[in-house]
């Protein structure tokens, strides 16, 4: 059982940062229709909610089907039944705002053209990324989550390392992850697992397939649960009965990468510093053409979230903000390597969420 008080506590802190960005951007209210901008504002999933944060009122729109639960676990929200007499429409008509802010970037086209002609007298401002802005600090409950999800995610591995053999194909490796989560108690995977071998190893978010794991392969798993709505994100690349000295030179080239950016990252540096802790390494040793993507994003209710590291990535990392750390090499028709954790940004450096081995493993 959560703690009410705790949890209200929590939520209100969150809508007062909204209600303060409302007044910086001069909107009478923010409509939020983005999934997991509701629940960080709510923490009551629904397939079928509306919220309106006004300057001094909070509303919850919801059909019969949630609303005793509604009433029950948000006593902060004022809660309003929709149904196919009353629409969302009818009640945004009847609150008569002059601006308010929507969700341009997960809003459907359809309910855009809706708002906009049949809301008459309420001008509708892009706001996207107003929540997401306040969600890029993690809260201790937050953390919390995130390290208890990441806790579960290194005894999946594990768990792995220990029936993982020869002739088992990369589907059956994807399955053994979910199972292992669901059974474990996650609410679900943060993502569909990705298990990649051999020179499909080199496909950095690959498909799982019928392929069978074989001697001389290495094996990528990138997996993540999601505890408590909060999500998971590791990945380790294992080798199957033996590696050849190429496969472990590059295997060590990353680690090393990834290891400097553990090291390095902190609190005051920017996205694209700190991308380029690892890539400086891989550049250096002529790899640098393989590494085709961002050193890490943010993870929180969702599994990729700002901040992004990259060279394109925009600006600074902040205390308790959370990003994976997941330097790759990939090379087409041989084979690929990822090594990622989960890491805390602190003002001394990072917290490693992750603690699974990770030099070279060979099963
Ligand atoms: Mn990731």
């Amino acid at each position: 059982m959560k703690n009410k008080s705790e949890q209200e506590k929590r939520i209100s802190y969150r809508i007062e940062k909204v209600r303060d960005a409302l007044t910086v951007q001069q909107l009478d209210g923010i409509w939020i229709t983005k999934k997991e901008n509701q629940i960080y504002l709510c923490d009551f999933p629904s397939s079928n909610c509306f919220l309106l944060l006004t300057k001094d009122k909070n509303y919850l729109l919801t059909d019969f089907r949630y609303i005793e639960a509604a009433k029950d676990s948000c006593p902060m929200y004022e809660i309003v039944l929709i149904n196919s007499e009353y629409s969302e429409i009818d009640f945004l008509k009847e609150m008569q705002l002059s601006v308010i802010g929507c969700e341009d970037d997960t809003l459907t086209v359809n309910s855009y053209r809706k708002l906009t002609n049949e809301v008459q007298h309420t001008k509708w401002q892009d706001c996207s990324g107003l929540v997401e802005q306040i969600r890029l600090i993690k809260d201790e409950y937050e953390l919390d989550a995130i390290k208890r999800a990441a806790a579960l995610t290194d005894d999946c591995f594990s768990h792995m390392l220990s029936v993982l053999k020869p002739h088992m194909t990369e589907k059956e490796a994807a399955l053994k992850i979910e199972f292992f989560f669901k059974k474990n108690g996650a609410m679900g995977l943060s993502f569909d697992s990705i298990c990649v071998s051999g020179i499909r190893s080199s496909l950095p978010h690959g498909v799982p397939t019928d392929k069978k794991l074989e001697v001389g392969d290495f094996l990528t798993m990138d997996f993540g649960c999601i505890l408590d709505g909060y999500c998971s994100d590791m990945t380790r690349t294992v080798a199957i009965g033996s590696v050849t000295p190429e496969q472990r030179q590059i295997y060590n080239l990353v680690l090393q990468a990834q290891k400097t950016a553990i090291e390095g990252l902190k609190a005051g540096m920017s996205c694209v510093e700190g991308d380029y802790l690892a890539r400086q390494v891989i550049i250096e040793a002529g790899y640098g053409d393989y590494f085709g993507h961002g050193l890490g994003h943010g993870v929180g209710l969702e599994i990729h979230e700002a901040p992004t590291l990259s060279p394109r990535g925009k600006g600074f990392l902040k205390e308790n903000m959370t990003v994976t750390i997941e330097p790759g090499i990939y090379l087409p028709q041989k084979f690929g390597i990822r090594i990622e954790d989960l890491a805390i940004i602190t003002s001394f450096g990072i917290i490693n969420t992750v603690h699974s081995e990770k030099e070279l493993i060979i099963i």
